[in-house]
């Protein structure tokens, strides 16, 4: 059976990592797009000359050709500015917009049938302006940023704990900013409910550091964002896609009539197979996570309303 092509567009940080995380993991050929000229294909030659000593036989290949991405199965959008120090996520808006709306346009011109993942932060409204561009049924289109949100919640969990990350689940849902929704009564070590192992305190310590997760890493880092982590999960969600494992991950994922909301793209449990979002999975939310919730959902139709789409 011939190999899928998994495409990334914006052969930077979080984009050139998981091409890296792709190949390692052998989950498809991959081809990276980058406007800036020679950077996709010296990165991505990179990484081929890494493969005899990783032992992964997919073709990783770099263009600044738009038209590389004919054929591909998937393509994720990672192009775009990434935050610095004293930044929201927000202040990238007009921008990035910018910048999806043309890779947008290209992808529609060269790959019409492949999924969508986009990874461009401010990002519930840049999957919303993605989908609005290109036209795509809303279940082909996906964003990446609750697998994020909750493995951070799971790492800092595990560490709190001194636990095997293994063995911890966790779920953030709403929008992938500072109003995003970690659910304690969903997070769980080897099933037992996180508040019967940690304090109150802890566990209030916990979800907060979540909320800021991102930003303290932008701190630290002064010139960007994260990018492994983010990169591990953009991978983690195309290997759902490709090899078609029905994985249930928190994604951005068009709610219409789900969680009684009117057409909004917002962080939400999905089962991610090949044919993109194949079901929103509505859970319980009580009083206060519902409140949360929709105090999340003002955040990124206020944001929305700033493009106009
Ligand atoms: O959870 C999440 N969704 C996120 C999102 C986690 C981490 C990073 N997040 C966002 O991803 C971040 O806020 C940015 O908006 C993007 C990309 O972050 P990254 O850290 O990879 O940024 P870089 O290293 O600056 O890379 C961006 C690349 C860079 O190489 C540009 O030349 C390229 O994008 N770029 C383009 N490529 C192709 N086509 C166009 N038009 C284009 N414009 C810029």
């Amino acid at each position: 059976m011939a190999r899928k092509k998994v495409s990334i567009v914006g052969a930077g940080h979080v984009g050139s990592h998981a091409a890296l995380w792709l190949a390692l993991k052998e989950i498809s050929d991959v081809m990276l797009i980058d406007i800036v000229e020679g950077m996709a294909e010296g990165k991505a030659l990179d990484i081929m000359e890494a493969a005899p000593v990783e032992g992964f036989d997919v073709s990783v290949r770099g263009s600044s050709d738009y038209g590389d991405l004919a054929a591909s199965d998937l393509v994720i959008i990672t192009a775009g500015l990434p935050r610095k120090p004293g930044m929201t996520r927000s202040d990238l808006i007009g921008k990035n917009a910018a910048i999806v709306k043309s890779v947008v346009e290209q992808v529609v011109m060269h790959c019409p049938q492949a999924l969508l993942m986009v990874v461009t932060n401010p990002l519930d409204v840049m999957v919303h302006a993605a989908w609005k561009i290109s036209g795509l049924p809303p279940e082909r289109i996906v964003g990446m940023a609750g697998a994020l949100d909750s493995a951070r919640l799971r790492a800092f969990v595990a560490m709190e704990l001194g636990v095997s990350v293994e063995d911890v689940q966790a779920m953030v849902i709403g929008g992938h900013g500072d109003e995003m929704v970690p659910l304690r009564r969903y997070t769980t070590v080897s099933g037992i409910p996180v508040e019967r192992l940690l304090s109150p305190g802890k566990v209030d310590a916990v979800m907060e550091r979540t909320k800021k997760a991102g930003g303290e890493i932008v701190s630290l880092l002064k010139t960007g964002s994260a990018f492994y982590a983010p990169s591990a999960c953009v991978a983690e969600m195309a290997e759902a896609i490709i090899r078609d494992k029905k994985r249930i991950i928190p994604c951005a994922a068009y709610c219409k009539g789900r969680y009684g909301l009117d057409g909004v793209f917002v962080g939400v449990p999905v089962r991610l197979g090949e044919r993109g979002v194949e079901e929103i999975i509505e859970i319980d939310l009580d009083t206060e996570e519902r409140k949360a919730f929709d105090n999340s959902v003002a955040a990124i139709k206020k944001l929305a309303a700033e493009l106009k789409f």
